[in-house]
């Protein structure tokens, strides 16, 4: 009988609520871990009962038994990236941020739900400024959307130059780097900004007519955790989650009458795969 050796395996960990269509969240962001080869650890924070056509109902956990699932997975199998998506409400962002202090994982990266319409059933007022206080400053990346950055810089952002400026102020909050997502501004390129280090950095592509589509966000950030968690340095995950993402979004799919989904991640993975290098021997 041949004695199978298991291969270590990295780990990365959601903290996020679940999408029953399973287009979004914690669902979202196990596929974007597992596309990459990292295991996805996943401590749910809220369910939300939901199709592709809207959210019908929002219920977060106790939180206990976020803390309990929180105790669970870094006793044992400590995450060398951890992503965050929907929190729900003060209770469960005060949890999340004294674990996150105690176990002080390399990388954490935030995806900021905190939109001003679903956002609120996804995480409320006292929430938003827990999450505000108490998690981004531990961020290694903030990857706002045009309407999280607003809210979290608390003005407007409709020009690159507004942009610009909302991530300087995420960054006064605290958070080493911010990843704003262009896909909502208007014009025939779509630009995400990264800043970083006092930095900006533009990655650009060209806008595509897509259908409206679902995940987009929590499949970037948690396709960027699981790159840091692989050792990538931010900007090459960032650029990578990039690629990634843009050849998804090429390939929408449709799963029910409202929203659609980004194409198949293991595909893009494997089409956008940088050519090996190869060295001499
Ligand atoms: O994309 C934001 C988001 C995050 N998390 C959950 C969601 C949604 C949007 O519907 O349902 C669970």
């Amino acid at each position: 009988m041949t004695a199978l050796v298991p291969t270590p395996t990295v780990t990365a960990l959601t903290i996020a609520g679940s999408d029953s269509s399973g287009g979004a969240g914690i669902q979202a962001d196990l596929r974007a871990f597992e596309a990459l080869g990292v295991h996805g650890a996943s401590v749910v924070t809220l369910v939300t009962a939901q199709g592709t056509r809207g959210v019908r109902k929002v219920d977060p956990l106790r939180a206990e038994l976020v803390r309990a699932q929180l105790d669970a997975v870094f006793e044992d199998l400590p995450p060398r990236a951890v992503k965050t998506g929907a929190l729900g409400n003060a209770a469960v962002v005060e949890i999340v941020a004294d674990a996150l202090r105690t176990q002080a994982p390399a990388h954490l990266v935030i995806d900021p739900v905190v939109n001003p319409t679903l956002g609120r059933a996804l995480l409320d007022d006292s929430g938003f400024t827990a999450f505000v206080r108490e998690l981004i400053p531990m961020a290694t990346l903030v990857v706002p959307n045009r309407d999280e950055a607003s809210r979290l810089a608390g003005r407007q952002v409709r020009t690159l130059a507004q942009a610009k400026s909302a991530c300087k102020a995420i960054a006064g909050l605290g958070a080493r780097a911010v990843l704003l997502k262009g896909g909502h501004f208007t014009g025939t390129e779509s630009v995400d900004l990264l800043f970083d280090n006092g930095e900006f950095s533009e990655l650009r592509s060209q806008r595509l007519a897509v259908p409206p589509m679902h995940g987009l966000g929590c499949t970037l950030s948690a396709l960027v955790a699981a790159l840091l968690a692989r050792g990538e340095p931010l900007r090459v995950a960032v650029s990578r989650a990039h690629g990634i993402v843009h050849h998804a979004l090429e390939r929408p799919r449709t799963i029910g009458e409202g929203l659609a989904l980004p194409g198949w991640l293991r595909e893009a993975v494997i089409a956008t795969e940088p050519a090996p290098t190869v060295s001499a021997s």
